[in-house]
């Protein structure tokens, strides 16, 4: 399970800059550097400190940190959902992702032209959601004519569709986003979740600003803060000039000098990929051996089966039980030997909730 991230906003407000920035973050797992499949389409591995100091103590033979997709998603301009600009191409792009980083321009620079003249990062944040929501729009009115009649036949799940479209329908007709609606069973969120539209994604808003204001934002961060607040988004401030510049450093002093001058503790890259697991209600379970420290990704509240699947469907068809070492535990003992010697190593049953960070060895048959 690999996360696939987008990149959308206006042109000019730096998106390829970021872009850029997380493509040269390469050298922080030499075997899964970042590669470009497309110009445009990059894979980053998610940064976990915890899988370097469990291989300081199991050597293994490699590392394998989880990795995301990024997707530079270009030609989102006003008017894109009748067609202009690069049109619907990009709009079935984002419609793949799990979940959307959106630029906001929160910088000046007269040198830089922006699409509409001045620097209003609510205004760009509108454009860009409208043309989402009229998608959606067009998406949920051809499906409700189908699901009406479906349901007036006494089809019972249509009839669900047609609720959840319904309460779709308002709140985007009222200008809201798909993601403000909440439903109340879980017939009407399974049928929501598959209707994959652009606007129910979860969102990252990211503030792109200037060096000086890298740290503690400026003033327009601060109104997309406040904008945000209001639909339960989050927003991260970055300033992806100096983050590309940062990147390009050779080694890993260089680049923690530069960020320590400009008061981060993590660079953009890090605290991007980080936000977009916490976002996604993702998290992630190791497992560590002499062959390879690895990372596996799973959703937050999953059990110990389901996460054995992750590794391969027979773990989980054949479960046992599961080895549950904690992270904090296999640092302190120094092996798994001595974890298990000291009492701490735990055997868990199917009703296992895996945590974040547990070091898990599946017993299984076949
Ligand atoms: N001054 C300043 N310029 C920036 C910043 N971020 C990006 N730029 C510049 O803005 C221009 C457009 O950036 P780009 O990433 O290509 O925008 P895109 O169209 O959204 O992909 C480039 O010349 C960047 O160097 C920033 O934070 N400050
Ligand atoms: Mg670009």
């Amino acid at each position: 399970m690999s996360l696939k991230c987008g990149i959308v906003g206006l042109p000019n407000v730096g998106k390829s800059t970021l872009f850029n920035c997380l493509s040269s973050a390469k050298a922080q797992a030499a075997n899964f550097p970042f590669c470009t499949i497309e110009p445009n389409v990059g894979v980053i591995t998610v940064p976990d400190e915890r899988l370097t100091r469990l291989a300081e103590i199991v050597h293994p033979g490699r590392i394998v940190p989880a990795t995301c997709e990024i997707v530079d998603i270009a030609g989102l301009v006003k008017g894109a959902s009748k067609g202009e600009g690069l049109g619907n191409k990009f709009l079935g792009n984002i419609r793949e992702t799990d979940a959307i980083i959106h630029v906001l321009r929160c910088f000046d620079d007269d040198n830089i032209t922006h699409v509409d003249g001045t620097i209003d990062p609510i205004r760009d944040k509108e454009i860009i959601d409208t043309e989402l929501q009229l998608k959606d729009l067009e998406t949920i009115e051809s499906r409700l004519s189908k699901e009406q009649k479906t349901a007036a036949a006494g089809n019972k799940e249509a009839k669900v569709m047609v609720n959840v479209l319904t309460a779709y329908k308002k709140a985007l007709d009222e200008g809201r986003n798909a993601r403000t609606v909440t439903f109340d069973s879980q017939e009407e969120e399974k049928a929501a979740h598959d209707l994959f539209l652009l606007t129910s994604k979860p969102v990252l808003y990211v503030c792109n600003v200037d060096e000086t204001a890298a740290m503690t934002g400026n003033a327009y961060s601060k109104r997309v803060e406040k904008a945000a607040q209001t639909e339960g988004a989050e927003v991260l401030i970055i300033a992806a000039k100096t983050e590309e510049d940062i990147a390009s450093l050779e080694t890993y002093e260089d680049k923690k000098m530069f960020l320590d001058e400009l008061g981060l503790a993590e660079s953009g890259v890090n605290r991007l990929i980080k936000k977009a697991y916490s976002l996604l209600n993702l998290e992630t379970f190791i497992t560590a051996g002499e062959m390879e420290v690895k990372a596996w990704t799973y959703h937050k509240g999953w059990k110990a089966p389901q996460c054995a699947g992750v590794i391969h469907t027979d773990f989980e068809k054949g479960f046992i039980r599961a080895e549950v070492i904690k992270y904090q535990d296999y640092i302190q003992y120094g092996s798994e030997a001595a974890v298990r010697e000291a009492g701490k190593l735990g055997v868990e049953g199917k009703d296992y909730v895996v945590q974040d960070g547990d070091i898990m060895h599946f017993r299984f048959n076949v």
